[in-house]
């Protein structure tokens, strides 16, 4: 492998896989595999890809084997309090997708008040470390037991009074009879960076690459809005149109009355936003994506 080019760790199969390399090709990125098939190499830029189990990838970044990651919040924050080579390691962008929790959770027969409720108690949880820094910081003690994998039986088993772990639609939860009583870190899968500066080469590199990554995160949630109008309808229009700059407003047919509004909107055009708009006098309303964009 060649040290000049840049290197990203990603999550070889699991939660994050798909979306990374969903993210990675709206960044226009196609792979070619290594010789050895021990990495990808990104044909657009000189960038090397290596597929990892996704709790290595801080240590990587930490330590200088990678010199970006992508990786859930929940495993960077957990290995950063154990591993002191995490600790310069910086977060350079959120990217909005596997979205979680990580919860304290009891048995739905548990009158659940307050933390001071688990005193004493025993917690199953794979992210011991976060657990330990929650419940030290409350000042309740707490008998926390470390597992691999199916944290959320633990409590039927009688393994442990209640569990710490990873939530995102809720349904593991209530499908072990478990509800969710304490958050202690929303996350999603962020992009990570190395500590220290890179050379030359690499950093120019690492330009471009995050100048792609923001234009398809950004392009991911903008939306291009085509509407009519009559004149008396803009002001109002213009207020609902969600991130929208100042849109182009175009008369349609000589008189001054109607128009067509074309407006880029940087943020989520739901139906009700559409419904909305309709109210106000707004007709023929076209919501399209945006393939991609450079600002
Ligand atoms: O093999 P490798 O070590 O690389 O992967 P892994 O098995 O350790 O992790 P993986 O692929 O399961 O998850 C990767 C990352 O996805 C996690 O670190 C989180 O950042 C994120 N993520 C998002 C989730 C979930 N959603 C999720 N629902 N990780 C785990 N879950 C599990 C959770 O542990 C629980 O068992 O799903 C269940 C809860 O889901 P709901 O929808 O029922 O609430
Ligand atoms: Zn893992």
């Amino acid at each position: 492998m060649n040290r000049n080019r840049l290197r990203l760790a990603i999550q070889k199969s699991g939660r994050l896989a798909e979306e990374t390399m969903r993210l990675l090709q709206a960044m226009g990125l196609s792979f070619s595999k290594s010789r050895d098939g021990l990495y990808f190499r990104v044909n657009e830029l000189p960038l090397d890809v290596l597929r990892v189990r996704d709790d290595d990838i801080p240590g990587f970044v930490g330590e200088g084997v990678a010199d970006l990651g992508i990786v859930g919040e929940n495993v960077f924050q957990e290995e950063k309090i154990t591993c002191p080579e995490i600790g310069g390691v910086k977060i350079s962008r959120d990217l909005g997708f596997a979205k979680c929790r990580l919860d304290l959770a009891v048995p739905e027969a548990f009158d659940y008040k307050s933390l001071q409720d688990l005193k004493g108690l025993k917690i199953s949880t794979t992210y011991p470390s976060l657990l330990r820094e929650f419940t030290e910081k409350q000042g309740i003690p707490v008998n926390i037991i470390e597992m691999h994998g199916s944290v959320e039986v633990s409590t039927r088993l009688g393994i442990a009074d209640a569990i710490c772990d990873i939530v995102a639609t809720g349904s593991t939860l209530e499908a072990n009879g478990l509800k969710a009583v304490e958050t202690l870190l929303k996350s999603q899968a962020i992009l990570i960076q190395a500590p220290g500066n890179l050379n030359g080469e690499k950093e120019k590199a690492f330009e471009r690459f995050l100048n792609r990554m923001d234009g398809a995160l950004a392009s991911r949630e903008t939306k291009y809005i085509m509407l009519n109008a009559p004149k008396n309808s803009l002001a109002k229009i213009k207020k609902l149109l969600p991130g929208a700059g100042a849109p182009t407003i175009i008369p349609l047919d000589g008189t001054n009355e109607n128009f067509a509004v074309h407006a880029v909107c940087r943020e989520a055009v739901f139906w009700e936003t559409m419904e909305n708009l309709k109210a106000v006098g707004a007709s023929a309303i076209l919501v399209v994506p945006i393939e991609k964009m450079m600002n």
